[in-house]
């Protein structure tokens, strides 16, 4: 192996092929070229980023626990030369903090940006994976990751005639690159989730009128956006060895204590005391200083339900508006929200809710959105409507593995794999974020990389012991989706429809796929790469056929 492709008649040959320009993708290549292998990485955007190229639209912020610490930590000098202004990044932000780690590693000579992978195909005589772009370019080698990202493949609603409306029609997750002026139009939003509810205030700034179309009530938490001083990041770049360390070795990736302590620990009052201190301080930390089971217990579940329901009573004049905003599924069971004055839009004259359970969509017609209650008319439409998240993009692609078997066919029951990153029949692939694995249950960027470097042992392990694949066993997929399966049914997560039960996509496998064992998940792969138990190699074919003679 060398850094160095080759050519063999029209097919590029490479040692890895990385699909995606993420913030994985990018990882994978600076990795992979360290240990002196050739790389290539294709993405269909025209630049580095991924999910934060793309989802550019209003009010798109981080909404996890946030800067500085949503971030790699492959690099010192990266954190001794970021300079990030507030806790809750805008999207911009997240990619100029991207842009400048391509300009370090100088990734962008092994990307080819605005190519689509069409095809992945595994080539068993030559033990390597064959790759083909929208834009004709053919290329192999031995491994393929897959960086597709856990939240790229849009999930578009199928409403009658909404292929008729004329007006302007933009979904959150692929939203233009050129300014989009509400001035004066009257805004449907579809959807409710993160990116609704970032958009709908940010929209009602400026438009005439936005009718906001709800399936379901959300539970959204307030942002507390917060400028980060230069004192903030002094501290950061000054202890920035413990802070990792600290990052390491908690459960979701982040330099947090949590909370051990029950809320049946506490009485009504305590538990309320708590909530109200955490409301006010704002932002991530209200989920990471909950109690340890809110997510797991009914009554502590409910205890929170309630506060967050009287909260929204409390902002919401309108009684009958904040009625329908009262969501009714398990807390934290759906993707928890961060908001910037989301419920106070409802207090806005040009702000109307539609509650899609009681007045559903019949139609769209060229001008409007009829629901059963009568018509809106729109000038502009915004499809708020998520992903076909976790596994969408994987299937999407649709590798095909040993003896021509179709991803799709492979996953048409449950999402098989082994430690979340391997699939049987699928030698030599690897997911970053795939199901299986923490994924968007962990600080993203940390995540890739302890994935990556996992992968990266495994590799070296292989060319250590003269090996040309690896995959895993399916009774090692099948213990390890027990594992999987016995962690979230201690929980209330499989009990709520979304997108992390594969719910809002109709027809695809129905259940929670994540390993919600945050840092465990780290130490159970480090414990498989101790013999690699569970997968199965093969030595190059020329040296299998040559033993054998
Ligand atoms: P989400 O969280 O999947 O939200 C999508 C929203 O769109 C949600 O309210 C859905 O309702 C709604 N939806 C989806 N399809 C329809 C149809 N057909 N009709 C009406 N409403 C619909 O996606 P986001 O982009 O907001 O957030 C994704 C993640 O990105 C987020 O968690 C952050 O981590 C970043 P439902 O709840 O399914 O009833």
């Amino acid at each position: 192996m060398s850094e160095q492709p080759r050519q063999s008649g029209a097919t590029e040959e490479y040692d890895v092929i990385v699909i995606g320009a993420g913030v994985s993708g990018m990882y994978a290549l600076h990795h992979f070229r360290q240990m002196g292998l050739s790389v290539r990485v294709y993405d269909g955007a025209s630049d580095v980023g991924g999910t934060w190229w793309y989802n550019r639209y209003p009010g798109a912020r981080v909404d996890g626990p946030g800067s500085p610490f949503y971030c790699y930590t492959f690099s010192d000098e990266l954190m001794q030369e970021w300079d990030w202004e507030e806790t809750q990044s805008e999207w911009s932000a997240v990619l100029a903090s991207l842009e400048p780690v391509a300009d370090k590693f100088d990734l962008r000579k092994d990307i080819q940006f605005e190519t689509w992978v069409k095809d992945a195909r595994w080539d068993d005589a030559a033990q390597r994976w064959h790759v083909e772009t929208d834009t004709g370019v053919q290329a192999s080698a031995p491994f393929l990751i897959c960086a597709v990202g856990a939240l790229s493949t849009t999930n578009m609603p199928d409403i009658p005639g909404l292929h008729d409306f004329a007006g302007e029609c933009y979904h959150t997750g692929r939203w233009p690159h050129e300014p989009v002026s509400f001035e004066g139009k009257r805004v449907a939003v579809i959807g409710t989730g993160s990116s609704g509810i970032q958009a709908i205030p940010e929209i009602a700034k400026t438009a005439a009128h936005v009718t906001v179309l709800q399936r379901t009530a959300q539970f959204a938490f307030p942002c507390g956006n917060r400028p980060i001083t230069p004192e903030d990041m002094a501290e950061a770049r000054e202890n920035w060895d413990a802070i990792k360390a600290k990052m390491y070795a908690n459960m979701g990736g982040f330099p947090h204590d949590g909370n051990t302590r029950s809320a049946l620990e506490d009485t009504p009052e305590e538990r309320r005391a708590l909530y109200e201190s955490l409301w006010q301080r704002a932002g991530f930390k209200f989920f990471l200083d909950l109690y340890a089971d809110i997510a797991a217990n009914e009554e502590a579940n409910a205890s929170l339900s309630d506060f967050v329901r009287d909260k929204i009573r409390e902002i919401v004049d309108d009684p009958e508006t904040a009625e329908k905003l009262l969501p009714d599924h398990y807390v934290m069971t759906k993707r928890p929200i961060l908001e910037n004055g989301y419920f106070e839009a409802y207090n806005r004259d040009n702000v109307t809710l539609v509650d899609l359970r009681e007045d559903p969509i019949e139609r769209f017609t060229p001008n409007s959105v009829i629901t059963r209650s009568g018509e809106h008319p729109i000038d502009m439409l915004v499809l708020a409507t998520g992903f076909d998240a976790i596994s969408g993009t994987m299937l999407k692609l649709d590798p095909k593995g040993r003896d021509g078997l179709a991803l799709k066919d492979r996953w048409h029951d449950r999402f098989h794999n082994y430690v979340g990153i391997t699939i049987a029949g699928f030698p030599n692939l690897f997911m970053i974020h795939g199901p299986g694995s923490p994924g968007v249950f962990y600080n993203m960027p940390l995540g890739a990389e302890r994935q990556l470097a996992w992968i990266g042992d495994l590799i070296q392990h292989m060319r250590d012991q003269g090996q040309a694949t690896v995959e895993p066993t399916t009774e090692s997929e099948d213990a390890w989706a027990g594992e999987v399966g016995a962690i979230a049914d201690a929980t209330l997560f499989p009990r709520t429809d979304s997108w992390w039960t594969g719910a809002n996509v109709p027809g695809k496998p129905r259940y929670f796929s994540a390993y919600l064992g945050g840092d465990i998940y780290y130490q159970r792969i480090a414990d498989v790469a101790k013999d690699y138990a569970g997968f199965v190699f093969e030595p190059a074919r020329g040296e299998e056929d040559a033993e054998a003679s």
